[in-house]
């Protein structure tokens, strides 16, 4: 029975996703039942005001969902059928411990155990805490968490010596402003607002995309790249800008390292002809959006913006193109104004104190670290060390968002792999569990966020007493540190000291100055910089030189290019023209807006959204496989093979596929996602992942 509001107790909560916009919520409990009644957007919060995305909108549909995992479970059939019995936590947690001890002292060792984690949650707590803590003290192979943004930090790193950021409330004030490889209007629709507002006052909108994205649809212009050769788009954006003498000199002179170099090496090598080829973009596209990006102030009132996100990264040159996008305002001078610039990640504003929270220096010296994008390798035994023998996969769904999914698979279905999940929901992972445990909602916990797309530091309260006998993932380690007979010094301190440490960076003039745990539990609170914050205006920035580092002596020390260059993907037809004679497709799988990467594939309003599998195709390239709209058909490689259902168009550019992602194997008619045929190659820098350098053929399903 529903209770009038007044009745209702109101509660500040944080959408948990892995999401730049980290929105605030606002749940109403009836105090009687105990139970969360409504859900919505805080509309007090400065960023995001209000407003929730569809995914969230209906959240108390994913915490009531019948389906949730409520009691801790043990495996009674065969691994990956998800045939469960239920099981108390004392077992559970013998069970877990019993066996690390036997690996541990085993002559495999404790690096036989691998971690397997990543953001289910962004709460400093359950992203990342005692669960380290445990794992470094337990002597664990350590995890390299890479399957998203390491590639491109790694790469403004070299650069700018931090990730390229901005105050995204003064991008307002941006007059032209590029989308490069970022589906802005689905993946960050809070700052896509942001640019709406700034269009609505004279800005253009332009996005760089091989496919025609949600948001290149809405766009001014859609600039439609071949995939993964952004860095050669840069390099001839910078050609015209030294020809036309279009560059800031000031800037260049005064706060940057290797200019002339940098010229030197694009007005020999990055012709726009040259380009042209590369890219398959017109020499006219190329000059234009130079002209409108290098002279924005002038052509449109105001400084230009360079939103680059992640899709643009998932290629074998993705470091190296991101390091050489965000030179871009160096040459133009557009970090001197607030807002614009180049803006991939907030999260390094934040002074977290990460060192407390995870106790690196627990980690027994000489431990390996597997990269989370070779987890097939890992579990086949093929990396040095030891085999892995346990495997604790907590935050993530690696059944669905791994590449390779097919040896994933079956490295996940070993006999004598020993697999723990904790897990809100039946997943494709937590069927292949030996032991599965109940995890809490961020309804159901405690946590503190930053945010890798605004400025506002939150606390999220929780709303409801656990479901079931789940668990937050803080305490399944508090329980586990226990039972294997740990300092209790480590691990018997709570959720609200664990906060409170991770704040206690408020020396002035931290970001964090004043910023109490109490103060963020009352409400959003702005990180303590100043109004319409430009990091780099004054030209200063946290590179070996201190400043912009076109030329980077660290990178010749180390035997590297010391010139942004541009780095062919490893699946590239031009490059690779017997590889690509058999598949000649680059297929790019983004995630379907309703999901968040595999997150809410189970959740019946968003399905249906989402509606199938899907294989965006041009018509030329349709036409030459004699395939029609509404046709199933097999995507494949010498990796594995997926169905999905045409849709012949123009969204797409000729030799570009999309299928968007990230499917649940139970889902499906054939058992897998499109991670069937993506592959684990690495970046040239970060070792991130390469989901969208992969080449494919497609046939009509029939005659496969
Ligand atoms: N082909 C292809 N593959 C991709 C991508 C792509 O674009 N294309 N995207 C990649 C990217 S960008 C990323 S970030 C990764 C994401 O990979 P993952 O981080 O694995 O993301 P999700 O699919 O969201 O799965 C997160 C899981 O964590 C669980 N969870 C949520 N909160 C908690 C909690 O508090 N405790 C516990 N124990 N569990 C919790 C959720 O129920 C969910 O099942 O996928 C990558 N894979
Ligand atoms: N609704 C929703 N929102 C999300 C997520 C989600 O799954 N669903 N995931 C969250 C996470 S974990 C992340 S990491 C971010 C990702 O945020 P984005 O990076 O914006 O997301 P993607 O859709 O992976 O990639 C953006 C675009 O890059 C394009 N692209 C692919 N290859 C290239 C290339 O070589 N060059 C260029 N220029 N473009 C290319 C793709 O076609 C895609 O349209 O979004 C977050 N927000
Ligand atoms: S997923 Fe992103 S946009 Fe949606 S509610 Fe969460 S933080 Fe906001
Ligand atoms: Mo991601």
């Amino acid at each position: 029975m529903r209770r009038s509001l007044e009745t209702l107790r109101t509660v500040k909560a944080v959408c948990p996703h892995d999401c730049p916009d980290t929105c605030g919520m606002l749940v109403r409990v009836d105090p009687a039942s105990g139970r969360a009644v409504e859900l919505r957007g805080d509309p007090e919060h400065p960023f995001t005001r209000g407003f929730l995305c569809q995914k969230v909108h209906n959240y108390l549909e994913r915490v009531y969902h019948p389906d949730r995992v409520l009691f801790p479970q043990k495996r009674i059939g065969p691994k990956g059928a998800g045939r469960f019995t239920r099981i108390s936590w004392e077992e559970a947690i013998a069970t877990i411990a019993a066996k690390f001890r036997e690996i541990a002292a085993s002559p495999a060792g404790p690096q036989a155990i691998l971690p397997y984690s990543y953001a289910g949650t962004m709460g400093k707590l359950m992203y990342g805490s005692l669960d380290r803590r445990f794992f470094h003290r337990l002597g664990a192979s350590l995890l390299d968490r890479t399957i998203c943004a390491t590639a491109g930090a790694a790469g403004c790193e070299i650069t700018l010596g931090t990730r390229a950021m901005v105050d995204p409330e003064a991008s307002i004030h941006c007059r032209y402003i590029v989308n490069w490889g970022s589906n802005t209007a689905v993946t960050n629709s809070h700052f896509w607002r942001i640019e709406h507002e700034a269009r609505q006052r004279g800005a253009k909108i332009v996005t760089i995309d091989p496919y025609q994205s949600p948001t290149a649809q809405k766009s001014d212009e859609w600039i439609a790249i071949r995939p993964g050769t952004d860095a050669a788009l840069a390099l001839g954006v910078m050609h015209i800008i030294f020809r036309e003498g279009w560059d800031d000199q000031d800037f260049l002179t005064q706060h940057c390292v290797g200019a002339a170099a940098l010229r030197a090496r694009v007005e020999k090598e990055y012709p726009p002809a040259v380009v042209a080829r590369i890219t398959g973009l017109t020499c006219a596209q190329i000059e234009r959006f130079a002209r409108d990006y290098a002279c924005a102030r002038a052509l449109f009132g105001g400084p230009a913006l360079i939103r680059l996100n992640y899709g643009l990264q998932r290629h074998g040159g993705g470091a190296m193109a991101v390091r050489t996008i965000v030179c871009l305002p160096a040459l133009t001078g557009d970090w001197r104004y607030p807002g614009a610039g180049a803006f991939l990640s907030t999260s390094k504003a934040y002074p977290f104190d990460d060192h407390f929270l995870t106790r690196p220096d627990l980690i027994p010296p000489g431990t390996r670290t597997i990269n989370m994008v070779q987890l097939a390798e890992a579990l086949h035994g093929e990396l040095p060390g030891p085999p892995i023998l346990a495997l604790f996969v907590y935050n993530s769904n690696p059944a669905a968002v791994a590449p390779d999914q097919s040896r994933v698979l079956a490295g996940l279905a070993r006999e004598d792999l020993f697999t723990v999940v904790h897990e809100q929901f039946h997943t494709d992972t937590a069927d292949f569990a030996d032991i599965l445990l109940p995890a809490t909602t961020q309804l159901e916990h405690f946590d503190i966020h930053g945010s890798y797309g605004h400025l506002y530091v939150q606390a999220n309260t929780p709303a409801i007493a656990p479901r079931g006998e789940a668990k937050p993932n803080t305490e399944v380690f508090r329980l586990l540190a226990r039972a294997m007979d740990f300092e209790p010094e480590l691990f018997d301190i709570s959720d609200e000291e664990l906060a409170r440490g991770a704040l206690a960076n408020a020396a002035n003039p931290s970001p964090f100055h004043g910023l109490t745990l109490d103060a963020i539990c009352a409400g959003p609170q702005r990180l303590q910089v100043p109004h319409a914050w430009a990091p780099f205006a004054a030209g200063v920035f946290p590179t070996p030189s201190g400043k912009c580092e076109l030329y980077s002596e660290r990178e010749a020390q180390a035997g590297r290019d010391p010139l942004p260059h541009y780095i062919p993907p490893h699946e590239d037809p031009q490059t690779q023209p017997q590889l690509a004679a058999q598949y000649p497709l680059q297929l790019l799988t983004p995630p379907a807006p309703p999901f968040l990467n595999s997150t809410f594939v189970n959740i019946d309003s968003l399905r249906k959204a989402a509606k199938e599998r899907t294989l965006e195709i041009h018509p030329t390239d349709a036409a030459a496989r004699g395939i029609r709209t509404g046709q199933m058909v097999t995507v494949f490689n010498a990796r594995g093979r997926f169905r999905a259902r045409a849709i012949v168009a123009e969204t797409v550019r000729p030799g570009v596929v999309v299928s968007l992602g990230l499917w649940w194997r139970k889902w499906t008619d054939d058992g897998v996602n499109c991670n069937s045929t993506t592959s684990t190659a690495l970046t040239d820098r970060g070792g991130g992942a390469t989901f969208f350098d992969n080449l494919v053929d497609v046939q009509p399903a029939t005659a496969s």
